[in-house]
């Protein structure tokens, strides 16, 4: 006679089936799409986008420093990292009002969402509390909120959430191989833990990289790589094009070449189908051919605004006239 109960006949067969993995992209599948044809691989990333998202659409962001430089990280790139001598000036953290008037501003001019940027290794307590006011009084204009203070501890995540936040941005910034020629006094695992605090929290995470800090094009291909193998990818990942500036161990960096720019932009689309890939530091330089490359490879947001954190941006009027010649809608 058969005694296995009907719970245990039922545990039984649920362990018998197996438990999806979410497919993961290795280094060498996204450096195959590096190799394609560039017209190959266009017409690839287009076809994963019109799959996905309206191709006509781009999403604007307004983005807004609200404490300036003084920074005790060394990230390479950075103007505001307290090691190197740059022009940033250190700016104490805003008020509350100063920063609501300009998330209006940027309201009327369009943007959709509003990102804070601090330049913190992470935030203290007393900074949390004139954050998550910013957050609370930004939301309530009906904005989608995002920000970005560095590393996280302890119940900061949650904190934030209860405050209205959409975004947590939180780059990854290049390759795991690479990231030790870049920054020195943290580790990109802490960058990892911070992003999976954020997620645990149920916010949602903006998380991308810089290109042109003279990393190979294997080290771009395993970024896109790691980004894509979040589990689920960022739902939004910038990509920065290197602003060199000058003071930082990065100011002479060689500039990467529009087309490897391009690649990148159709490969990250590709392996991160559903996420917006944001067309985000660098722009001013771009011509408007290559804007309108990249948002035909894949990019559908922008940082929309005349300043990024501490340098200047294409303008508002030159990306409306940009989005009138190419027809499309900011979103
Ligand atoms: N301190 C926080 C952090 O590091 O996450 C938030 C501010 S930090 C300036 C935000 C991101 O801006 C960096 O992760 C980096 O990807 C980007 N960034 C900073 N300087 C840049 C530059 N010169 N060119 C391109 N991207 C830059
Ligand atoms: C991101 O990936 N790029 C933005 C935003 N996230 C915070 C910042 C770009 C900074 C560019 C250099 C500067 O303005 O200092
Ligand atoms: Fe500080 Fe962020 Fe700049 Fe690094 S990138 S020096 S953490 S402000």
């Amino acid at each position: 006679m058969n005694t296995i109960s009907p719970a245990s006949a039922l545990a039984q067969a649920a362990a018998s089936i197996p438990t999806p993995t979410p497919p993961r992209w290795t280094v060498s599948a996204v450096e195959a799409l590096y190799q394609l044809p560039l017209m190959d691989l266009l017409f690839r990333a287009q076809q994963v986008h019109r799959e996905n998202f309206d191709p006509n659409e781009v999403q604007r962001s307004a983005l807004i420093s609200i404490k300036t430089g003084g920074c005790s990280e060394d990230c390479s790139y950075c103007s505001q990292s307290a090691r190197y001598k740059t022009d940033t000036e250190r700016e104490a953290l805003m008020e509350v009002e100063d920063v609501l008037a300009a998330a209006r501003e940027a309201k009327a001019k369009g943007a959709t969402r509003f990102c804070m940027g601090a330049a913190w290794r992470g935030p203290k307590e007393k900074q949390m509390e004139v954050v998550t006011q910013m957050i609370r009084e930004v939301k309530s204009l009906g904005m989608e909120t995002c920000v970005t203070l560095g590393m996280l501890k302890d119940d900061q995540a949650q904190v934030l959430k209860a405050a209205g936040l959409d975004y947590y941005n939180h780059n990854l910034d290049t390759a795991a191989e690479f990231y030790e020629q870049v920054i020195t006094t943290h580790k990109q695992s802490d960058r990892l833990d911070t992003i999976a605090q954020v997620r645990a929290a149920g916010i949602k995470v903006c998380s991308g990289g810089i290109l042109g800090m003279g990393e190979s094009r294997r080290n771009r291909a395993a970024m896109i790589a790691q980004l894509a193998n979040l589990n689920p990818p960022p739902e939004s990942v910038p990509i920065n094009n290197l602003i060199a500036i000058p003071g930082t161990p990065l100011a002479e960096s060689e500039k990467i070449d529009n087309f490897e720019f391009l690649r990148s932009i159709a490969a990250a689309r590709i392996a991160m189908p559903k996420s917006y890939v944001r067309l985000s530091a660098g722009r001013e330089a771009m011509s408007d051919e290559m804007q309108a490359l990249c948002f035909f490879a894949g990019a559908n947001s922008i940082f929309s605004c005349d300043k990024l954190l501490t340098m200047s941006n294409s303008g508002v009027g030159r990306d409306l006239a940009l989005f009138d010649k190419l027809g499309l809608r900011s979103v």
